[in-house]
């Protein structure tokens, strides 16, 4: 698995440059998911297709941006499932961005998740991996003088956290919902959201806890974001780093996958912010 994350590590500074000079103008197409696709969504996407294919350890990429799973060869041991610059429309407002993946094997099951990570395209340039029973997570950062990568501390969360981040549109949030983000508001807690969950979620992991919420809405009664190329790579993260990852009742890595892209509603969080999720939403 080692080279499926010095792949990632290659490919970083390659996507940051094309964030950096990248045209954000929208393509002509949309995704499966519906959304519509900046020319920098498509670009990515070939770049890390392109990279990942070299690797023999590969069975079979899937990109969030690509309707069908993309077979590279039969006796590759792994699966990969991607998403290439989450949040890319965040980047007409320089605000940060990542990417996402997740190292599966047999299948693009919850279950058959062995490693996941992300890498922020921020200030700075920095990626984070988790692997199935480690506890902590790897973080490192990204040296432009040197072109290397170095290594940080290990990222681990405490039973309860400060920051509050609460996804989803308010008026098409539950009533019960909308006091849960309340409660903790008048806790104490602070609003912490860009839109963007990479960074989003990497601001809980580095201040190490919180809450990340993005629940079922009645815009979105299965929630937004999608298990295979999101929700699972970052409830193995969550977990790995001390937290919980939850749909309100169930763990996230318990779940089936139905359908390929489909969604989830999902809180990422500290123990302690998670069991208060579980009260309200058991
Ligand atoms: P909303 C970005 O488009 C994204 O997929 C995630 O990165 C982010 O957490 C979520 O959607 C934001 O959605 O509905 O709060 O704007």
């Amino acid at each position: 698995m080692q080279k499926i994350f010095d792949c990632f590590e290659k490919i970083a500074p390659k996507v940051q440059k094309l964030i950096n000079g990248g045209e954000v103008s929208y393509a002509s197409s949309s995704n499966a998911s519906g959304d519509l696709q900046l020319a920098l969504d498509i670009q990515s996407d070939l770049l890390i297709e392109k990279e990942l294919s070299t690797l023999e350890c590969i069975h079979s990429v899937f990109s969030e941006e690509k309707e069908e799973v993309c077979f590279l060869r039969s006796n590759g041991e792994f699966l990969v499932a991607y998403d290439p610059i989450d949040g890319s429309s965040l980047i007409d407002s320089n605000l940060s961005v990542g990417t996402i993946f997740g190292i599966y094997t047999q299948a693009f099951e919850a279950k058959n998740l062995l490693a996941s990570g992300y890498i922020v395209y921020g200030p700075r340039l920095e990626i984070v991996v988790a692997k199935k029973g480690e506890k902590g997570l790897v973080h490192k950062r990204y040296n432009p003088q040197s072109q290397s990568w170095e290594l940080q501390e290990r990222l681990n969360l405490n039973p309860k956290g400060k920051l509050n981040s609460p996804g989803g549109t308010q008026k098409h949030w539950s009533k019960e919902h909308k006091q849960m983000i309340d409660e903790f508001f008048s806790q104490g807690y602070r609003l912490r959201y860009s839109g963007g969950m990479v960074p989003d979620l990497h601001q809980i992991l580095i201040k190490k806890g919180g809450i990340f919420s993005y629940p079922a809405t009645s815009d979105h009664p299965n929630g937004k974001l999608r298990k295979l190329f999101e929700v699972f790579p970052y409830a193995l993260i969550f977990e790995c780093a001390g937290g919980e990852a939850i749909d309100g009742k169930n763990r996230l890595l318990d779940l089936p996958t139905l359908s390929s892209h489909e969604s989830t509603p999902c809180f990422f969080g500290s123990v302690e912010e998670i069991a208060k999720v579980k009260e309200v939403y058991r």
